[in-house]
């Protein structure tokens, strides 16, 4: 999702930094086994699930009828995502609507600029794989990274015979009747795991989804598209080598963004073998010892970093963007429109606003991408809690403090151009520290 960080919800932007700048720490998640030796990392066993075409699965879920024709999601002039069927026909994610219709004229297009539905499926997924492990974090709206390694270890420990099972579904690399279970017990229960919560995810929710198993992060992700859709993938530690070297440059790596794959290219690092080979001490010229090091280890498939649960996200916000903005009175409408369906999320999560932050994008020919601007003011106490015990004139009084904003940033007398309004609330506390209250992290994800 890496092209659009305007149509990703900003709760949901947190994964990036998670991958990108995590410090490489040894890591293990809390073992309860007091008297084997916790897992060592080669010993970890963590899942990347990656939901297939996940905007579109949303739609079709909605309209059936859909299921069976070329479906497109259309955001701006741009296909977000695409159905199977329509792939087939050489849909791609992220091609222009006019192309895509060229290549496939019976394309059917549905508005995906609201993401309300995706959103509240999204966290149905991850609640459903918290229900069985509660290790889960998640990695934009369809992706959740799962460390089952106790699971994994309880399973051996219960019953000695499952290590000897084979693997589900594919092994990287190598068929899987071929893969040898009893030389990588852990990866091959995880493999049947795998299995589980994706026909979990399925017979519940109605999704189908993609697992790479594998022993770090890193890995897993690398690993589970390798067959698509509705598949999954393990990689066993003898492959590590072999997938790091099948990716087509450093880009493909997950952790190096846009800017650091331009400053390795400055230094002439263009594939993974060259980050692998380049001199550390060039490497920590530019980046610093920690950043390089971790650069080194994530070309060499080296992860160590741990599955951090994610939790319910620290702000509530909603935006919508639009070709021309140019009155105060349409701005108005669409600040009420924005906080009135953001009040309601607000009061089902239960938990009291301290902040509330307005963004705006002005038209910009040269910059389309960075132009936005924010301003925020404290909610006063007596205003978030009409908006937790969802009190109607909280709007009235939010919509009138976004308009206050709104004219710090913008002179009204004169002409001007917004292209996005993006309304917020930040700085989330909640009411009764107490567990099992409306604030907790399963009320959260009860609220879809
Ligand atoms: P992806 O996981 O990249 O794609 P996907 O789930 O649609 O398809 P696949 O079967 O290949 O995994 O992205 C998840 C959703 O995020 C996707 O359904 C639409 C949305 N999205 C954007 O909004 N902007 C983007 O640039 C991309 C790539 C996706
Ligand atoms: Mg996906």
């Amino acid at each position: 999702m890496e092209n659009s960080d305007e149509e990703v919800d900003e709760d949901e932007t947190e994964w990036r930094s998670s991958f990108t700048d995590s410090e490489v720490t040894a890591s293990v998640s809390g073992s309860t086994f007091s008297k084997t030796p916790p897992p060592t990392p080669a010993q970890r066993v963590i899942l990347h699930l990656d939901l297939d075409c996940f905007y579109a699965q949303v739609e079709m879920i909605r309209n059936p009828a859909l299921r069976s024709v070329p479906l497109g999601i259309q955001q701006k002039y741009i296909i977000v995502t695409c159905n199977y069927v329509a792939r087939e026909h050489g849909v791609t994610k992220l091609m222009s609507v006019t192309d895509a219709k060229e290549k496939c004229p019976q394309l059917v297009l549905v508005k995906g600029e609201d993401l309300t539905h995706y959103r509240e499926m999204s966290y149905k997924v991850t609640e459903l794989l918290m229900s069985s492990c509660p290790l889960v974090e998640r990695l934009g709206f369809d992706e959740n990274f799962v460390d089952v390694t106790e699971m994994v270890e309880k399973r051996l420990k219960e019953t000695p015979e499952s290590s000897s099972c084979s693997f589900k579904g594919h092994v990287y690399n190598r068929l899987s009747a071929d893969a040898k279970a009893g030389d990588h017990p852990r990866l091959a229960l995880g493999s049947h795991i795998a299995a589980e919560l994706r026909e979990a995810i399925n017979s519940r929710l109605g999704l189908t989804g993609c697992a790479g198993i594998a022993t770090s992060k890193l890995l897993a992700k690398l690993v589970s598209g390798s067959f698509k859709p509705n598949q999954q993938t393990t990689l066993l530690s003898e492959d590590i080598s072999e997938i790091m070297s099948s990716l087509s440059g450093i880009r493909k790596v997950p952790g190096v963004g846009h800017q650091t794959a331009k400053r390795l290219q400055a230094l002439g690092v263009v594939s993974v073998q060259d980050l692998q080979l380049f001199p550390l001490a060039d490497l920590v010229k530019e980046f610093g010892a920690s950043s390089a090091q971790r650069l080194r280890n994530l070309a060499l498939g080296r992860d160590d970093t741990p599955v951090t649960p994610t939790g319910a996200p620290q702000s509530l916000s909603d935006e919508d963007s639009f070709k021309k903005m140019s009155s105060t009175k349409d701005v108005l409408q669409k600040i009420q429109d924005l906080l009135s369906s953001l009040v309601d999320r607000m009061h089902k999560d239960g938990r009291q606003p301290q902040t509330f932050r307005l963004t705006i994008r002005r038209y910009s020919a040269t910059n389309k991408w960075f132009s936005r601007e924010s301003r925020q003011c404290p909610i006063p106490n007596h205003i978030g809690h009409k908006i937790t015990s969802g009190s109607g004139d909280a709007l009235v009084q939010l919509v009138s403090m976004a308009m206050k904003l709104f004219h710090k940033m913008v002179d009204s007398n004169t002409a001007f151009h917004l292209t996005l309004i993006n309304v917020c609330f930040a700085n989330l506390q909640s009411r009764a520290a107490s567990a099992g209250s409306k604030g907790s992290i399963t009320s959260f994800f009860k609220q879809g």
